[in-house]
């Protein structure tokens, strides 16, 4: 290596340990020591010189948490030592009866516990070899779990490196969580993009790290706490879990400061309701307290049950409920119509929120709880966003209730509301006119389950609706610049990035199209299945309800869904206008994924695991192949699945290659080439 590369290499190793020790200090020390702007100078240095210098990029850099492209899938993989997960007490009892447990194992008490936070995230597990972090899994079914790799390498609060003196190899166990305060911005915005929020920051994370595309994953803000020692080869004697813990933090990674040894079932308990007392002023869900007896030798005692070690137990903190006044009851129309009731309630802090509001479901579930504008209600907010009310405090219920009952018209646009047949869920008749349901479609039809227009959340459809510009979804793809130009705050620049998102949703797949119309009981899935079959919104649109209903997937209820909202006069206007606007109404011509098969012919026999006969055969042709009932001198091969037919013995017979599922899956992924052929 000549002078200057050395140099180049040595200054490229200097800036990694610097911005490792600089992360250490923020993440897991929370003390950082230089600004951001300071800790961006020089991660830029280290990514000009890397990008002058490619051969010396190494997969531990700090410029390489986003590296691997997006997976199609999870691959499995069997941990080091199985990943149990923890027995439950869900009250004091249950807990001095653990302890009683213990002590009659062991012949004495422990000298010491260990009490800890129980976060509420994802369960992962981190392997480095050499101090360099090689894998990330999911906990799975404790056996196998998932490779997480790619994306656990994301997280900036999980080293990729060790500091110190790392072991040849070590295995340790945490949580991937998301901070509330991430938590609650991702919703911010999710919720403006017209996206469904996460019910809470655990799905949030699980969400997050069970992402196909790492660049997502790094997007979240995720944060982790080590709390777990697991296969380890090398490294000091230690002694106790508490020991462990304090080996992991000079390793680098995070471990909860909130983490106790205690000594007595007092003490325990003091902390439990410590925990309880304080569980929302931390950045972190927790749903418990995790209870570890100290020494490894008294675990070793103690042992595993099928699922659980003996010596440790979660105790678990009830879910929050609080009494608050009901105000009263309002309704809101969403995007197909939908009128559902709403609770305006008294505020009241519970579960870490303020909250002012819950979804009361439909009418019926009103007068089954008896729940009456005006009572004192109980309020529980179990882990989730939503809160729910459990039900009436009836011995404080003010004289003179009355039951609600669902408005006979629409508090939005006037128009009547109407029941469905079982009486349950109740309409706005007022279709297109009613600016509830107008605005939550609209934000629908931009969102990213729909057509994707990004921009057009519900701060643009306020304002669009407001000045009379929008008054159906086809009427986006109608406005100009200069509709917008006017507006305060929308400066080129924002109106040209609105209008190219809106061009580019012009040609959206068709089934972005089906989903944005807003057809009861068409989602995504749904709407696959009819682009697929039918290949344009004219031939869906004249499909008759049997015909629908024949296809795998689409019910009697759907089917009648699709047929009513087509024969709407409105509706069916909308379509043309959307037409005339440009927007695609049809697939495009099936491009062929993968490989050709042109040449090849195929026999299937016997029952496949992961396709149906209909979808193999889908595969086959759309790659330009044949697939044939009989075994003839013209079959490329014979695909075997579960309990074949006597078509196996006919190959067997002629000579005809055969070949299983596994190879059969190769020949759609990698062509002919998969099975010898050309
Ligand atoms: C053994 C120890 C499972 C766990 C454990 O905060 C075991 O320790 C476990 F088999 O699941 N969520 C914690 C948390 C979870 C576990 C743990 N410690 N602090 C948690």
């Amino acid at each position: 290596m000549s002078d200057d590369r050395t140099a180049v290499a040595e200054r490229i190793e200097d800036l990694r340990r610097q911005i490792e020790h600089h992360n250490y200090l923020y993440y897991v020390l929370d003390q950082p020591e230089i600004s951001d702007a300071e800790y961006d100078q020089l991660m830029r240095e280290l990514e000009e010189l890397e990008a002058a210098h490619p051969e010396l990029i190494t997969p531990d850099s700090p410029t390489q948490r986003v590296g691997a492209p997006p997976s199609s899938a999870f691959q499995p993989v069997r941990h080091l030592e199985p990943m149990f997960s923890l027995d439950n007490a869900f009250s004091f009892d249950e807990l001095e009866a653990w302890r009683e447990r213990v002590l009659k194992i062991l012949g004495r008490d422990p000298d010491a516990y260990s009490c800890e936070p129980k976060i509420d995230g994802l369960a992962v597990s981190v392997v480095y070899e050499r101090g360099v972090l090689v894998r990330g899994a999911t906990r799975g079914d404790g056996i196998v779990g998932e490779d997480i790799t790619a994306n656990v390498r994301t997280i900036k609060a999980i080293p990729l490196r060790l500091r110190g003196d790392p072991p040849a190899v070590l295995e340790v166990r945490g949580e991937i969580y998301m901070p509330v305060s991430a938590f609650e911005a991702l919703n911010r915005e999710r919720e403006e993009r017209g996206e469904p929020p996460f019910v809470n920051p655990r799905n949030a994370a699980a969400g997050s790290v069970r992402q196909k595309d790492p660049a997502v994953t790094a997007s979240r803000n995720l944060s982790n706490w080590m709390y777990h020692l697991g296969h380890v080869e090398g490294g000091p004697r230690l002694e106790r879990h508490s020991e462990s813990l304090a080996w992991l933090r000079e390793l680098g990674l995070r471990v909860n400061p909130a983490n106790r040894t205690l000594h007595t079932i007092d003490e325990i308990e003091e902390y439990a309701r410590w925990a309880e007392a304080n569980r929302h002023s931390l950045d972190y869900e927790i749903d418990g307290v995790v209870i570890k007896v100290d020494r490894f030798d008294d675990q070793r005692a103690l042992g595993f049950t099928a699922r659980a070690p003996r010596w440790a137990i979660a105790y678990k903190l009830p879910a929050e409920e609080k009494t608050t006044k009901l105000l009263s009851i309002e309704v809101n129309v969403g995007r197909t119509g939908v009128v559902t009731p709403y609770a305006v309630l008294e505020p009241v802090f519970v579960g870490g929120v303020t909250v002012t509001t819950a979804t009361l479901h439909n009418e019926r579930e009103i007068h089954r709880k008896d729940i009456r504008p005006g009572d004192w209600v109980v309020v529980r907010r179990a882990g989730d966003v939503i809160p729910e009310i459990v039900g009436p405090v009836l011995s404080r219920r003010p004289k003179g209730l009355r039951r609600w009952h669902m408005p006979k018209t629409c508090p939005f646009c006037g128009n009547p509301i109407v029941k469905d047949e079982h009486g349950v869920r109740a309409y706005c008749t007022g279709g297109y006119a009613c600016p509830s349901r107008l605005r939550e479609w609209l934000v629908y039809f931009g969102s990213r389950s729909a057509m994707d227009i990004d921009g057009l959340g519900y701060k643009t459809v306020d304002l669009l609706m407001r000045e009379g510009l929008v008054r159906d979804p086809a009427d986006i793809f109608l406005l100009q610049p200069d509709d917008l130009l006017r507006f305060e705050g929308w400066g080129p620049k924002k109106v040209e990035n609105l209008m190219t998102a809106i061009a580019a949703a012009k040609d959206r797949p068709l089934w972005r199209l089906l989903v944005g119309l807003g057809i009861d009981h068409v989602g995504p899935t749904v709407a696959k299945l009819l682009a697929r079959k039918f290949g344009s919104i004219d031939d869906i649109m004249s499909a008759s309800e049997d015909e629908l209903a024949a296809i795998d997937g689409i019910g009697p209820e759907i089917a009648r869904s699709i047929v009513a909202w087509f024969g709407d006069e409105e509706n069916r206007k909308l379509i043309d206008k959307l037409r005339s606007a440009g927007v695609r109404m049809a697939e495009p011509v099936e491009e062929v994924e993968g490989p050709s098969l042109e040449g090849v012919t195929l026999v299937f026999t016997g029952s496949l695991e992961r396709f149906t006969r209909d979808e193999a055969k889908e595969a086959v042709e759309a790659r330009g192949g044949k697939v044939s009932s009989t075994v003839s001198g013209k079959t490329t091969a014979v695909v075997v699945g579960r309990d074949p037919g006597s078509k196996l013995a006919k190959a067997e017979a002629q000579g005809v290659p055969i070949i299983d599922e596994d190879t059969f899956a190769a020949l759609l992924e990698r062509g002919p080439e998969a099975i010898g052929g050309s």
